[in-house]
């Protein structure tokens, strides 16, 4: 018998091949959609044998910590709807993206050819016609009230009657899983998550309307979600859980790190597929006659609500939760409700431990943006002179300078996720790597470095967008430079 540590490494190889093998043969319902409700309990029991085997803790409390005096976060703040549409100096830098776009797709760079940038464009479709947009509350799929007359209206029915929190949430999930979502678990809403304001830049001018609960004082007769006339957005106290939902990214584009074609990977395995997932669970939930406010990047904060609902824990890369089953290779979204629901725990499974020994996210992150020192909680500087008005001050994390990486967003025109791809914990499960995860997960500090170096040498390569399109007219279009400017 050969043991690391405490491990027992003979049995730990013979359980990791038949748990891996397992999942690699149930890997259409583990890793992409499956059309049978039923099969979504194995599923999810197969995801709970997973955590356990890598060695994923259940806690009373997650494992961050918040200094006292946090206040809810501005989304005026922000990188994405806020500063680019108020700060000028921020615009400037901003401002190159569509010349470099043109210069990239004229020199016909792989990954930001015309059919690179179509690939992604059109990639973004669900998430951004009929007025819908990732970014507003209340928008399109995302809106706050029925699409449509709900179920329990329709069939002259009283609103269904909850007599089982567990069984129900179990049933939210499986649901939940068979509309698009790779993972999902329940929690009680933080109301410090939830935006203080929205931003809204279609208004003219642009407004920053609060949003509020109805137990704060002139909103307590509002017993469903409502946007008010001046924006104001009014969540009832009612609506006390999170739906905490996580859409894995496809491999193979998001290897294509930092090119268009990954940004379509991000687009069409995330926000389309969350847009579907979270309208269709929404209509589920109003349909029982319970309210429901399905959510993408919009009113709230979705790494701290996965994190308290045990998606994963905050990592190195300071805007993405770690999750044990994809890594940061995860999209995340929420629906908030007043359906009772049982809820789960935040789990720990030490990455904070391995984030500080890795390191290979800010080792390659294009704009510099990612700390290679300890935890902050913002208010002290640390080596990426964080934090800018862009970053909240109080969590203890790992703060990144999210100014560095949007600007760098504007070099080629993409989301860039080169810190996704590289980093070890997103690479697909294969018996190897679920076994990795268990050692890595479980082991001391010269474990983890020898596994470190066991993932560089073993598993870095990246996808040419070239071999991705796997077409001729790919590279036809690369050779005779179109577009031309
Ligand atoms: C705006 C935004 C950005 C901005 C940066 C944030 C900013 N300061 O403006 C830009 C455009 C640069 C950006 C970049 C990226 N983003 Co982004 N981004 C968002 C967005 C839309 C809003 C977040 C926000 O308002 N941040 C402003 C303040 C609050 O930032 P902050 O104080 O630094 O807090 C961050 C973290 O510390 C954490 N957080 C907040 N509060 C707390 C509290 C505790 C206790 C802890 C532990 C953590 C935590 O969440 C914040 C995420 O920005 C979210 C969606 C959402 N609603 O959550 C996606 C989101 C966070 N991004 C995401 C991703 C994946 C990326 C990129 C990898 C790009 C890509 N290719 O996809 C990079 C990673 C950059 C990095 N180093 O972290 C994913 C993360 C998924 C995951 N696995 O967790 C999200 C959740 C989108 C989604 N729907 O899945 N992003
Ligand atoms: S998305 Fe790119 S620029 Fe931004 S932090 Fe990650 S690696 Fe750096
Ligand atoms: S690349 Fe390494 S340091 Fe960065 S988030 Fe992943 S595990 Fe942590």
């Amino acid at each position: 018998m050969f043991r690391i540590g405490e491990v027992d490494f003979t049995f730990n190889v013979l359980y990791a091949g038949l748990l891996g093998s397992k999942i690699l043969r149930r890997e259409s319902s583990m890793l992409t959609l499956d059309s049978k409700l039923r099969h979504f309990d194995r599923t999810l029991n197969l995801q709970r044998s997973l955590r356990r085997f890598i060695g994923v803790e259940e806690l009373d409390k997650p494992t961050y910590k918040v200094k006292s005096g946090y206040t809810r976060f501005n989304q005026k703040y922000n990188l994405t709807i806020g500063r680019p549409f108020w700060d000028e100096a921020l615009r400037e830098k901003l401002d190159i993206q569509e010349e470099n776009m043109k210069k990239l797709a004229a020199r016909g760079v792989a990954g930001y050819t015309i059919l690179d940038y179509a690939l992604a464009d059109a990639a973004y479709t669900m998430a951004r016609s009929f007025g819908t947009d990732i970014n507003y509350p209340n928008s399109g799929f995302l809106s706050w009230t029925p699409l449509r007359t709900p179920t329990y209206r329709c069939v002259g029915a009283e609103r269904f009657e909850v007599t089982d929190e567990t069984k129900m949430s179990r049933l939210i999930k499986k649901v939940a899983m068979w509309f698009g979502a790779s993972i999902v678990r329940i929690t009680t809403l933080d109301r410090r998550w939830v935006y203080s304001h929205w931003y809204d830049n279609r208004a003219s001018p642009h407004r920053n309307p609060p949003i509020v609960f109805s137990d704060e004082s002139g909103y307590e007769d509002y017993v469903e979600p409502t946007q008010l006339e001046d924006g104001t957005q009014v969540i009832p106290k009612e609506m006390r859980y999170a739906i905490s939902l996580g859409f894995e990214m496809d491999y193979e584009s998001i290897r294509t790190a930092p090119t268009a074609v990954a940004f379509a990977g991000t687009l069409m395995y995330g926000y389309r597929t969350i847009i579907q997932t979270v309208a269709s669970l929404a209509e589920f939930i109003r349909g029982l006659g319970y309210n429901a406010i399905p959510s993408s990047n919009d009113t709230a904060l979705n790494v701290p609500i996965a994190i308290d609902a045990g998606l994963g824990e905050d990592g190195r890369i300071g805007g993405c939760l770690i999750s044990p089953e994809y890594g940061p290779r995860i999209r995340l979204a929420k629906v908030i409700t007043d359906l009772p629901l049982a809820t789960d725990r935040p789990v720990t499974f030490g990455i904070h431990d391995f984030c500080e020994e890795c390191r290979k996210c800010s080792r390659r992150c294009p704009a510099q943006a990612i700390p290679h020192g300890p935890r902050t909680v913002g208010l002290e500087k640390n080596d990426v002179d964080a934090p800018t008005i862009s970053e909240s001050v109080g969590p203890l994390r790992w703060i990144n300078n999210q100014e560095r990486c949007r600007a760098y967003f504007a070099v080629g025109g993409t989301n860039c996720g080169v810190c996704i791809s590289v980093c070890p914990w997103s690479r697909l499960n294969s018996t190897t790597r679920i076994l990795w995860k268990r050692l890595t997960a479980r082991g001391g500090k010269t474990l983890r470095r020898i596994l470190l170096h066991l993932d560089e040498v073993s598993d870095g390569e990246e996808i040419n967008p070239e071999r991705w399109w796997c077409n001729e007219i790919y590279e036809m279009v690369r050779k005779r430079n179109i577009p031309t400017v």
